[in-house]
């Protein structure tokens, strides 16, 4: 990776992503982009151009303009917003995707975009879910995720486009929040933990999914595409993950921290369906195999992160267990 663009940089993973790239890469080589405009051609010390990744044409010409070698495509809607959106959703996953691939083919580009938890449904095995596996999802977003994994394996195939995935897990954070995705609650709990000492959450008692602290998720994007391609047997997408939890296991861990921590539930329909769809643990052998995948975070160093990085940010007095 020389010349890297990001699209969805103001999200989640795109604003941490885009400082670790710049910093690895150097600032003149990364390009971050998004659907929003943010009304200067400055993010967070590199070039920003706003672009809908539905638009194949402005993608290809910035691309082609500065002269980009890796596209890192995350720019999509999360999985409950795309179940409230399916038209939308299809229309911005998919488009957005055939659009980068198209670029890629076109200016030989490698290309990374993220797969999901969200690519297995309510058929397959739930527990240490494997890497090649039944993906008769039900879910829009999970259509797309796994429609986006055979057409990135179609187009390394039939073109020979560099193209590589991580089926990413619900990825907590404190710097961006997620928005509208189905994992969402793991990352609000440690807000509320802070702001009100409690957290009512809308994925029931007893839901496990996978989780990953955005450290390792963004290590790993970039591990990924560096990794040596003659040692990859699969592409799209890795299976990885750091850790298996529920809602009862954030708030233990949280307590620890603050005793006072009280866990309610008010579970939404829609988003429980969506999450009783998805594994409970999958099994990153593949990835750890083939490209070295490891991470370094697991629930107690990640809550001891969250509540001290977040009382920062939210100006919250906090103070952590004595060692
Ligand atoms: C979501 O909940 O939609 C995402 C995901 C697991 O892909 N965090």
């Amino acid at each position: 990776m020389k010349r890297i663009f990001v699209t969805g940089a103001l999200g989640q993973i795109g604003s941490e992503l885009v400082v670790k790239l710049k910093e690895l890469y150097g600032s003149r080589n990364v390009i971050a982009s998004d659907v929003k405009d943010i009304g200067k051609d400055n993010y967070e010390g590199v070039l920003f151009e706003p672009l809908d990744v539905t638009d194949g044409e402005r993608f290809f010409k910035i691309v082609k303009r500065h002269k980009i070698d890796t596209i890192m495509h995350l720019g999509a809607l999360l999985s409950a917003v795309a179940e409230q959106y399916p038209q939308k959703a299809w229309d911005v996953n998919m488009m957005g995707l055939y659009n980068a691939l198209e670029v890629s083919r076109e200016l030989e580009c490698a290309l990374f975009t993220p797969s999901s938890i969200a690519a297995f449904g309510p058929t397959t095995p739930k527990d240490n879910t494997p890497q090649d596996t039944i993906q008769r999802v039900d879910t829009m977003y999970g259509i797309t995720k796994v429609s986006g994994e055979l057409l990135c394996d179609y187009y390394f195939k039939k073109f020979g486009v560099d193209t590589r995935g991580i089926r990413l897990p619900g990825i907590i954070s404190y710097k961006t929040l997620p928005g509208g995705g189905t994992t969402d609650y793991a990352v609000e709990i440690f807000y509320e933990a802070l702001r009100s000492k409690e957290y009512t959450s809308f994925i029931a008692e007893g839901t496990k999914m996978d989780m990953m602290c955005m450290e390792d998720a963004v290590n790993a994007i970039i591990k990924l595409m560096e990794a040596d391609p003659s040692k990859l047997i699969h592409r799209n997408a890795f299976n990885a993950t750091a850790m298996s939890l529920a809602p009862e296991d954030i708030a233990s861990e949280i307590k620890k921290h603050i005793p006072e921590f009280k866990l309610y539930y008010d579970v939404d329909p829609i988003r429980q369906a969506i999450a009783e769809s998805w594994p409970n643990s999958i099994d990153d052998t593949a990835a750890r195999e083939e490209w070295g995948f490891s991470a370094k975070h697991d629930l107690a160093s990640m809550t001891e992160l969250m509540l001290e990085k977040l009382s920062i940010k939210l100006n919250i007095e906090y103070n952590p267990p004595a060692a």
